[in-house]
């Protein structure tokens, strides 16, 4: 049960089973979830205020915005297991970065002022599968008058027919369009946007918080790239309840995962390959090989073919081996 101290947290999502890992981790701790994570330190929302923690000791995993984390003494002691890590591939090629704990749903946002690219719909997929949530596409900036934007139905039912099962929502920030469908799709889970700079995710946080509370920027002219505006990871409680989470724009999503996540992302393609005749068929001319039989027939494309073994063969090459989380020592345990 929740005890009263802890009951302010329920809005930012804490529930019977947090109390409970909680009361595992250290019972005379008190939680906090992560809002932004500064480097040095974390902007905590603890039970009735929010604080700014410094990190004195190392924790295993670090942590990421999202997180539930156990505080003693005005100290983060531990990082509470997980319940799902949105995390990619870093820059540098060499190790995972973590964008989000803790997350139900993933807002794929695409400005509809530049093509809408089905890789990247793709790979945001999967990472959103590897982390056990579901994704959800954003198209933003549908304003019907305006110059250089897509039809918005149009570029809609292409990416509805592009990406099979797939939730496909229309947003124009300045018309308040699409909102509702926001804010039922958000409910009263934590939830994150991902996309490029310039995309709109801060403008949707603005509308559905209803008040300029995050920075956005202008896009360039001519390309629409953005101006990379949001800096941190920072998340936001919404009036009428659920999480948003609003990242600084990407411009790549290298995958750390296992070919579960991207089998689920091309479901169509893999239940084909689950009928081929044999069981270790390469789709590469073997005989009975059902995806040759798909194409042929032009039930799936060549693209969709294409980007389904090249996620697949970089999610085989991550590490996806290593477990998704360690679980963090207890106070007693780390001064044993
Ligand atoms: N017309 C119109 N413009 C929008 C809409 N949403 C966002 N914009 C504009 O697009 C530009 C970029 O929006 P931001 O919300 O800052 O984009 P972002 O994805 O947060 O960008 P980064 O923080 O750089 O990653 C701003 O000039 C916004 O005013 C919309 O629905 N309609
Ligand atoms: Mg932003
Ligand atoms: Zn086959």
């Amino acid at each position: 049960m929740i005890g009263s101290a802890h009951r302010a947290l329920r809005p930012l999502g804490w529930d019977e089973d947090w109390e409970t890992t909680l009361a595992s981790v250290d019972p005379a701790a008190i939680p906090g979830r992560v809002l932004l994570h500064h480097g040095v330190g974390l902007v905590v929302a603890l039970p009735g205020s929010v604080a700014s923690i410094m990190l004195t000791q190392r924790l295993h995993p670090a942590p990421a915005v999202g997180d539930w984390i156990a505080v003693v003494d005005d100290e983060a002691v531990a990082v509470l297991p997980r319940r799902s890590l949105l995390r990619r591939r870093n820059a540098h090629g060499d190790g995972e970065q973590q964008l989000a704990a803790n997350i139900d749903v993933v807002l794929l946002v695409c400005g509809l002022d530049r093509p809408v690219k089905d890789g990247r719909i793709q790979r945001g997929t999967a990472i959103a599968h590897d982390a056990g949530a579901r994704p959800v596409v954003v198209l933003t900036k549908a304003s019907r008058d305006a110059e250089g934007i897509a039809d918005a139905a149009a570029a809609a039912a292409e990416v509805r027919q592009a990406h099979p099962g797939i939730e496909v929502v229309i947003t124009s920030v300045k018309e308040g369009e699409g909102l509702e469908d926001l804010r039922r799709i958000i409910g009263d889970r934590t939830v994150t946007l991902l996309g490029e700079s310039g995309a709109g995710k801060s403008s949707i946080v603005n509308a559905l918080l209803g008040s300029e509370v995050a920075a956005t920027g202008d896009v360039r002219e001519g390309d629409a790239k953005g101006r990379h505006t949001t800096t941190s990871r920072e998340l936001h409680l919404l009036p009428e309840g659920g999480v948003l989470i609003d990242t600084p724009g990407i411009r790549a999503v290298g995958l750390v995962t296992d070919t579960d996540a991207v089998a689920e992302t091309f479901t169509d393609v893999d239940e084909l390959a689950e009928t081929c005749r044999f069981a270790d068929c390469q789709h590469a001319g073997q005989p009975g090989c059902a995806i040759a039989a798909a194409l042929d027939a032009g039930e799936i494309t060549s693209d969709r073919l294409e980007a389904w073994r090249g996620l697949r063969d970089e999610a085989a090459g991550s590490s996806a081996s290593r477990p998704r989380w360690t679980p963090p020592p207890t106070r007693a345990r780390r001064r044993a």
